[in-house]
């Protein structure tokens, strides 16, 4: 060989080294997603708490994001008259939402409050690398971490604390979702609400009043005592339901932060148009139960048609009627009987959490808590309760249905001695029993998932109506009936 040859061979191996090194380089920076350096001045991110959604972010180039979540930990109401020490990213349960664009770069600051006990740290499902950024971001109380990533994928992701013991941080409401928006933005719609589910464990029974402390074997054995949409029983119901008018499309963010339970989201009424499952980029039609694992997410899309109340659910359905997974859509608007003739379900799915029941409930619950708690009170707190619990059997108004339910109006059998309810309530009741001159051989299944104000309530409400003779049940009583298990037993062979 020449060495005009070798200089040529050389040299072409020095250019194709070149050309390797070039694609070589671009390919280590320019990883999907990568869309370059950030352009322009930092942004700092808005951040909304459940059940908002902040503002798309309009933009057409990558940018620095900066984003300031603050770790608070706090008492807040997890049901009517129960409270629960909350650990929050950002003071709500889920945490605060942020947004941000694919191929941004996010400097995050953790703070954590002087005020907490804890130390905490964020693990972002939407972070590329180790430990989600768990391990940059260790943050003791009074303390601030940072760390920096880049948004490589587009898709609606989970974080939630790390810090061990893991699963009582998120049990205890760490956990919330970050919105990676495509390049070009999320398709427009009327609304947009961010709903998350999560699994809680307390040392007393569900609703069980006063201050109710984590229960960890509860947590392990996962057997939780509520299952809630956005941190709290009626967190979505009543005035704080979610709205859309009928023609209006919504979008839901809808997460679930577990720390044990996936969840089959349902909303009664409504069939999801579209479902980004897993938050991941397929979009699936026409869905009508979408599987939520813990630590995931999905994004769900609907048209309003029909006006009245929306029920949403996790559809392994005890959770939704027994510990709190439930939340309201309410959609205003013209009705259109093409495609509904009917009237609203409110007693059928909403029963004593629909919006008027609820605010008799709560105002005997504070006047319970100050003393003041009157006749008047009990009445109309347990009336809603009843609609919800007991008129499926015995009837709206009391008369039952002949040969099958007994009357509670003017009911013989209670009149002897009304303070036997209690026990028929908490125990239930069955064989053969002869009210107002009738037979009756059925049964009666125990209602104990009632908390002790509300077997109180109703009772009250049951014995002053109907010309029934009147008079009170306190809370006291089914408290002590219920230890001593005072029974349906004794009431049975009347
Ligand atoms: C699933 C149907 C069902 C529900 C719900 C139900 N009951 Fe009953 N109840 C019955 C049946 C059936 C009997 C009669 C049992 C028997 O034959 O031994 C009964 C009996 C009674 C009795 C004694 C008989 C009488 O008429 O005085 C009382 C009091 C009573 N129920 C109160 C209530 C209250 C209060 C609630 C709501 C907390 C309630 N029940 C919910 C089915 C029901
Ligand atoms: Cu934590």
């Amino acid at each position: 060989m020449s060495l005009f040859y070798a200089r040529q061979l050389l040299a072409g191996v020095f250019a194709a080294a070149a050309l390797a090194t070039v694609f070589g380089a671009t390919a280590a920076k320019r990883d999907a997603g990568d869309f370059g350096p950030p352009q322009g001045a930092p942004i700092h991110a808005v951040l909304t708490s459940p059940p908002n959604v902040p503002p798309p972010t309009n933009r057409t180039k990558p940018a620095k994001v900066i984003v300031n979540l603050e770790v608070v930990e706090k008492s807040m109401p997890i049901s009517e008259g129960v409270s629960y020490t909350f650990w929050t990213f950002g003071g709500s349960v889920p945490g605060s939402f942020i947004r941000v664009r694919q191929g941004d770069t996010v400097e995050f600051h953790l703070k954590n409050h002087p005020g907490s006990k804890m130390p905490h740290n964020i693990d972002l499902h939407g972070v590329t690398g180790p430990g989600g950024g768990a391990a940059s971001s260790f943050t003791a109380p009074g303390h601030e971490s940072q760390f920096t990533f880049k948004a490589l994928n587009e898709g609606i992701y989970v974080y939630h604390c790390a810090t061990a013991p893991v699963g009582m941080h998120v049990a205890n409401g760490m956990y919330g979702l970050i919105l990676v928006e495509p390049p070009e933005g999320l398709p427009k719609v009327d609304h947009e609400y961010y709903v998350m589910q999560g699994d809680f464990y307390t040392t007393g029974k569900y609703r069980e009043k006063g201050a109710q402390p984590f229960d960890m074997e509860k947590a392990i054995d996962e057997k939780p005592t509520y299952v809630l949409f956005n941190g709290a029983e009626g967190a979505l119901t009543g005035d704080r339901a979610i709205t859309a008018k009928v023609g209006e499309t919504v979008r839901l963010f809808v997460g679930n932060g577990g720390p044990n339970l996936v969840s089959s989201f349902h909303v009664i009424g409504a069939i999801f148009d579209e479902v980004r499952y897993e938050g991941g980029t397929n979009v699936q039609r026409n869905v009508q139960t979408t599987l939520i694992p813990a630590g995931g997410a999905a994004i769900v899309k609907f048209k309003a048609k029909v006006p009245g109340s929306y029920v949403l659910v996790d559809h392994s359905i005890f959770r939704a009627f027994n510990k709190g997974a439930l939340a309201i859509m309410k959609v205003d608007g013209v009705e259109d009987k093409t495609i509904y003739s009917g009237k609203e379900l409110d007693s059928v799915y909403l029963g004593d959490r629909s919006a008027g029941n609820l605010n008799a409930v709560a105002t005997a619950t504070a006047a319970a808590a100050s003393g003041t708690l009157t006749l008047d009170h009990q009445v109309k707190a347990g009336q809603a309760l009843f609609a919800g619990t007991c008129s499926v059997c015995h009837q709206a108004n009391g008369a039952g249905l002949a040969g099958v339910f007994p009357p509670l109006a003017k009911s013989d059998f209670l009149a002897a001695d009304p303070k036997r309810g209690i026990g028929v309530v908490l125990n239930g009741l069955s064989g053969k029993l002869t009210v107002n001159s009738s037979e009756y051989n059925s049964v009666m299944p125990p209602m104990n998932q009632l908390n002790d104000d509300e077997v109180a309530n109703i009772l009250t409400y049951v014995i002053n109506s109907w010309a029934n003779p009147g008079g009170r049940i306190f809370t006291e009583e089914v408290r002590k009936a219920r230890a001593e298990k005072v029974g349906g037993a004794s009431t049975r062979d009347h």
